[in-house]
């Protein structure tokens, strides 16, 4: 693994990921899941999404990836990240300032993520902060090129990742998503079951 890459498995107890996916549930009245497209093509991700803080990540054909202050379909300002996350990145990322931003990303068992590197960010001097909750997941990390060697590991419900440093710059990806594998997310709320992941980041320089 690329310096910089840490895992924390089991990090998080079932009490505090019943707690996250509840508030990522009550964020649904004012910041409901929506399904971004890709710049220019307008191809829609597989994975529908939300976020939590003063800026939210986004994608469509005419806009491109960015980050933005509301919800694009409500027009609502993003709900507050719940105190658990700011103080999970106050332990863990080593970096003067909190978050902005919080993505939450809905796998449903048919969802992928193709490989990319984050640089919608001014500051890549800060990690990234990765929660898995829900069902298991292949997660993919390269190199900072396209095209070289990639190693894989699953992710489980309750794991937290780390990705400072070089890891920051790497390519990453999840290759596929393991059904019925967690009982964390709730039938009435996530009809299709899948897997959730929120990743905090800085945007701007601190
Ligand atoms: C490695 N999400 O939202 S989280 C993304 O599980 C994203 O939803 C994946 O990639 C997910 O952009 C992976 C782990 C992660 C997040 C950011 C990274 C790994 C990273 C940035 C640089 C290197
Ligand atoms: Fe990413």
């Amino acid at each position: 693994m690329p310096a910089g890459f840490r895992l924390l498995p089991g990090r998080l107890s079932r009490q505090q990921q019943e707690g996250l996916i509840d508030a990522v549930v009550a964020a649904q009245a004012t910041a409901p899941f929506w399904r971004p497209s890709m710049p220019r093509t307008g191809q829609p991700l597989s994975v529908t999404m939300t976020n939590f803080g003063s800026l939210g990540w986004v994608t469509d054909k005419h806009g491109g990836y960015r980050y933005e202050p509301a919800h694009p379909q409500t027009g609502n300002p993003w709900p507050a990240m719940p105190a658990l996350l700011t103080d999970l990145w106050q332990e863990l990322a080593d970096y003067p300032a909190l978050p902005e931003a919080c993505l939450v990303n809905w796998y449903t068992p048919e969802s992928r993520m193709g490989l990319h590197v984050d640089w919608d960010e001014a500051a890549t001097d800060a990690a990234v902060v990765s929660i898995s909750l829900g069902d298991k997941a292949r997660f993919r990390l390269g190199g900072p090129k396209r095209g070289g060697k990639t190693a894989s590991m699953v992710l489980s419900s309750g794991d937290v990742v780390v990705l400072g440093g070089e890891a920051r710059h790497c390519h990453h990806g999840i290759d596929r998503i393991y059904p019925g594998t967690s009982t964390l997310l709730p039938a009435e709320h996530f009809p299709a079951g899948g897997r959730v992941n929120l990743t905090m980041r800085r945007v701007n320089l601190a």
